[in-house]
């Protein structure tokens, strides 16, 4: 195995059981890699926080409106990339996402209808090319994902969307999954141990190969 970092990120929608894995993973990674940090989207930096309330607090008086929401995401995500991830990665850390950019291709390209062009310019912008090396994809369906995320208390302002919305969401991160490589898809419906079980041989696999 080399000495240099890997930036893995876990994706799915709401409910998919993402935190639950990043939990997992760290355990897993821990026997096997010298320093591993956790990160989530959006937030993980000042700035990113501040975005994390203004993105997930409902405001009754003013609608956030998507442009404003999609470069909130982008604002979040540079400073997390630029103060966090690559520093860590230089040091060679792992890098554990909750989410990153794939994130805003299924809900603000699929879901919020956003110009798919004007969200890979900002990308090209902000990001300049930079991606994760291994993506976990845990795939539910939105019914059974906004179910177990909606068991643990209220809704957040974008889960208050439409099952359409979730519908929409989800088509979206299946197309933009069919375009990607190192991508690991685990049924996230399965039973916890299962899901757990399936996440242990894709790390296997992966760090066998780097
Ligand atoms: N967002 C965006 O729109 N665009 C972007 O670019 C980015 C984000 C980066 C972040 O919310 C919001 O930002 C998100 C998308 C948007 N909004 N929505 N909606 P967040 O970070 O607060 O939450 P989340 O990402 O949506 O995830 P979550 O709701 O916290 O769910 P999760 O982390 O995937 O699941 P969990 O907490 O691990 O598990 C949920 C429950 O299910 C829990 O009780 C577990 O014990 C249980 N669980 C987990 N696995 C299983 C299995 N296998 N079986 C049974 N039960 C299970």
């Amino acid at each position: 195995m080399t000495s240099k970092g890997h930036f893995i990120v876990i994706e799915g929608l709401e409910g998919a059981g993402k935190s639950t894995a990043l939990h997992t993973i760290k355990r897993l990674l821990g026997d096997h890699v010298p320093e591993i940090i956790t990160t989530r989207e959006p937030g993980g930096t000042r700035v990113g926080e501040v975005a994390r309330h203004l993105i997930k607090e409902p405001t009754p008086d003013e609608i956030l409106d998507a442009r404003a929401e999609l470069l909130l995401l982008y604002a979040s995500r540079v400073q997390l990339v630029e103060q966090v991830i690559k520093p860590a990665l230089a040091r060679g850390c792992w890098v554990i996402g909750d989410r990153f950019e794939l994130s805003t291709w299924a809900y603000q390209g699929g879901g919020r209808k956003l110009d798919r062009e004007m969200i890979g310019h900002l990308s090209s912008f902000c990001l300049q090319n930079f991606k994760p090396d291994l993506t976990i994809f845990l795939d539910i369906s939105p019914e059974l994902g906004l179910k177990r995320a909606l068991k643990r208390g209220k809704a957040d302002r974008i889960e208050q969307e439409s099952l359409n919305f979730f519908q929409n969401v989800y088509r979206s991160y299946h197309e933009q999954l069919k375009k990607m490589n190192n991508v690991a898809i685990i049924d996230a419906s399965l039973p916890l141990p299962a899901v757990q079980n399936t996440i242990r041989q894709v790390l296997n696999a992966y760090l066998s190969a780097v």
